[in-house]
Formats: C-alpha cells, sequence, structure tokens
C-alpha cells in the first residue's frame, strides 16, 4: 500500500518536474529570442496584395532604388534595409492567383504586413477585398500591424484612400487590429514615408515596449 502510494506520488512529482523543466526552457528560449530581436532591432515585414498592384515598386523606391525596370515577383524577394533605427526584413511575395496559396509560408513571425492596392485597378478591387479577408482570418498575423498602401494615385482616375477604405470595409475589421490606409505612388514616392512611419512605430510600440 505505501509501495504503491510512494510510485504514484513519485510519477506525478516526476511529471511536475518535468512540467517545470518544460516551463523553464520554454521561458529561457523565449527570453533569449526576445533578447537577439530587441539588440538588432529586427523587424519583419510581408508585403503582399494582388500581382501588379506595386509591391516590388514601392520596396525599390524605399531602398532609393531604380525603379524604372520592374518584372513581375515570381517567387519572392527579401530586401533587408536600415529604416530609423531599425532593420527591417522585408519579404516581398509574389501576387499571382497561381501562387497565392504559398503566402501562409510566410506568415511565421511576421510583425507587420503592407497590403498593397492598385487604386487604379477597379475591375479587381472585389478580388482585392476578397484576398485581403482571408489573409486577415489567418491567426498567426493576428498581431501584425496592418499597412494598407492604396498605391498608384498618381495614375488619373484612380480611387483615393477613402474611397479604397470604403469598398475594403476596413471599418469592419477586428477592433484588436492596429491598422492604418494611406494613399501612395512608388513612382514619385508621395505616400510611403508617412505609411511606413507609422508601420514601423506601430511595431516599435509593441515589440520594444521596454527599451
Ligand atoms: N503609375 C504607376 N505605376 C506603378 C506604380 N507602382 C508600380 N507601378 C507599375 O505597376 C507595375 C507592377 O509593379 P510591380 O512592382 O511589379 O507590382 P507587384 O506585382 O505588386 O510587385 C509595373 O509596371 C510598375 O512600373 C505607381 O505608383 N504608379
Ligand atoms: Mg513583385
Amino acid at each position: 500500500m505505501t509501495r504503491k502510494i510512494r510510485i504514484v506520488h513519485c510519477g506525478s512529482l516526476y511529471n511536475c518536474v518535468c512540467k517545470v523543466l518544460v516551463f523553464c526552457l520554454g521561458m529561457g528560449l523565449l527570453s533569449i529570442i526576445r533578447k537577439i530581436k530587441k539588440k538588432e532591432k529586427e523587424m519583419r515585414i510581408l508585403m503582399v496584395g494582388l500581382d501588379n498592384s506595386g509591391k516590388t515598386t514601392i520596396v525599390l523606391k524605399i531602398n532609393g532604388e531604380d525603379t524604372s525596370v520592374i518584372s513581375p515577383t515570381l517567387g519572392f524577394n527579401i530586401k533587408t534595409l536600415t529604416y530609423q533605427k531599425y532593420t527591417l526584413n522585408i519579404w516581398d511575395v509574389g501576387g499571382q492567383k497561381t501562387i497565392r496559396s504559398y503566402w501562409r509560408n510566410y506568415f511565421e513571425q511576421t510583425d507587420g504586413l503592407v497590403w498593397v492596392v492598385d487604386s487604379s485597378d477597379l475591375r479587381r478591387l472585389d478580388d482585392c477585398k476578397m484576398e485581403l479577408d482571408n489573409l486577415l482570418k489567418e491567426e498567426r498575423l493576428s498581431g501584425a500591424s496592418l499597412l494598407i498602401l492604396a498605391n498608384k494615385q498618381d495614375i488619373k482616375g484612380a480611387l483615393a484612400p477613402e474611397e479604397i477604405a470604403k469598398v475594403l470595409n476596413l471599418e469592419a475589421m477586428d477592433k484588436s487590429r492596429h491598422w492604418m490606409i494611406v494613399g501612395c505612388s512608388a513612382y514619385t514616392g508621395e505616400g510611403l514615408l508617412e505609411g511606413f512611419d507609422w508601420l514601423v512605430q506601430d511595431i516599435a510600440s509593441r515589440i520594444y515596449l521596454l527599451d
């Protein structure tokens, strides 16, 4: 009887020790990851949106590169750049219909989402709304700040950011989401800094809260 009790007791003690160990390990790992991220002040930004909306052009423009020759992105580009006092790892992923299902491979550890809209492509706005709605259902992106860039404002007939916001029904978005919409042009550069300044500050206020 005593022995039985002892065995049970030992078993639960063993379980307990294991749980504590796993917990400590988890916390240790988490704090190490936090420290590394904090030290380097890194942010992971995912650029998504329909193909031809201007994602690649925007990344080049922000980085001060030539935007005159752009070819469609078939896989993805990663651009690492210094922005204010932060290092941004920008993942620019191809948006063609056939490869949109691969977007999910890039969701992990995303701090900021940039959803780019071609404001002059009125025909595909429904498609754009549907893809954005699907993306925002993704659990792994639930904590990411969302910047919506209403791009190609330099084109005559492009919808203003307020109109794009209406079409995308942004006001109906989950209240916990941090989001902003900005009108921009990857050609002239208008609006890009305003948008990225907001994004970087919003992420910093969450991740680097204890600075
Ligand atoms: N007029 C205008 N054209 C743009 C702008 N941004 C991108 N483009 C053009 O739109 C096309 C698609 O751009 P790209 O960056 O490849 O789009 P992505 O598929 O979203 O990466 C290219 O011909 C660009 O030159 C913009 O702000 N204004
Ligand atoms: Mg591209």
